[in-house]
């Protein structure tokens, strides 16, 4: 059976949909870089970067990169849809796939862990760090709502992999908060595909509304 590695609020979210969708057999396995435990170790054991989402194969082969786990699961299960079948469109959706995790997955990694990309880090330079790559991701998303059209899904006729990664990514960093007004079509579209009978409950369980204070 397949392992998936992450947690809440993780872009596991976009790998777990995924797996729905092939209707394979897999276990989650709660872990994070930054929830120290028993989870933390295992994945660490398969992925030096202890980055999630990771997926253990069957074959015992370990896949991270979320936009390389995406394309691998679409092609070892092609009739989930998750990879258009046509050559122009999956063209497409592996540029938009790359796009997403080159791009905009990267930055949200300077927003988190600014001291990884400077020396000498005080509060005030990371602080500046993540304010400028912040603007950045929201261009990029600007960019990326600009390129890659809705036929009606992001991957075409079909929901599929690259409309759980830019709804998964576009989690993170104001991202939709930025879009909700520079490009609200778009954003009206991420909510549209969150609302999907398979995707709606996946999105539950890894974004769960903030509890209300007191
Ligand atoms: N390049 C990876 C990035 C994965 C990534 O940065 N995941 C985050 C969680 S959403 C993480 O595990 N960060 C912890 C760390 O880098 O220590 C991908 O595309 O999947």
């Amino acid at each position: 059976m397949m392992v998936l590695y992450g947690t809440t609020g993780s872009g596991a979210a976009a790998i777990d949909a995924a797996l729905r969708l092939t209707g394979a057999a897999y276990r989650v396995v709660d872990a994070a870089s930054w929830k120290p435990g028993p989870g933390l170790d295992e994945l660490r054991a398969v992925n030096p970067l202890a980055q999630v989402p990771t997926l253990v194969l069957d074959d015992g082969g370990v896949m991270s990169e979320s936009a390389a786990i995406l394309i691998h699961l679409g092609d070892a299960f092609p009739a989930s849809g998750l990879m258009p079948a046509a050559t122009g469109a999956r063209a497409q959706s592996l540029r938009g796939l790359v796009y997403v995790a080159a791009n905009c997955y990267a930055a949200i990694g300077v927003i988190d862990f600014p001291e990884r990309f400077c020396t000498d880090t005080d509060e005030a330079l990371a602080e500046r760090i993540r304010t400028g790559a912040r603007m950045r991701l929201h261009e990029l998303w600007d960019t990326f709502a600009d390129t890659f059209p809705a036929t009606p899904f992001l991957a075409g006729a079909r929901l599929g992999a690259l409309d759980l990664l830019a709804c998964t990514v576009s989690r993170w960093s104001g991202a939709r908060a930025h879009l909700a007004t520079a490009r609200p079509a778009f954003h009206a579209l991420l909510l549209r595909i969150e609302a999907d009978p398979l995707v709606a409950p996946v999105f539950a369980q890894y974004f769960p509304p903030p509890k209300a204070a007191g």
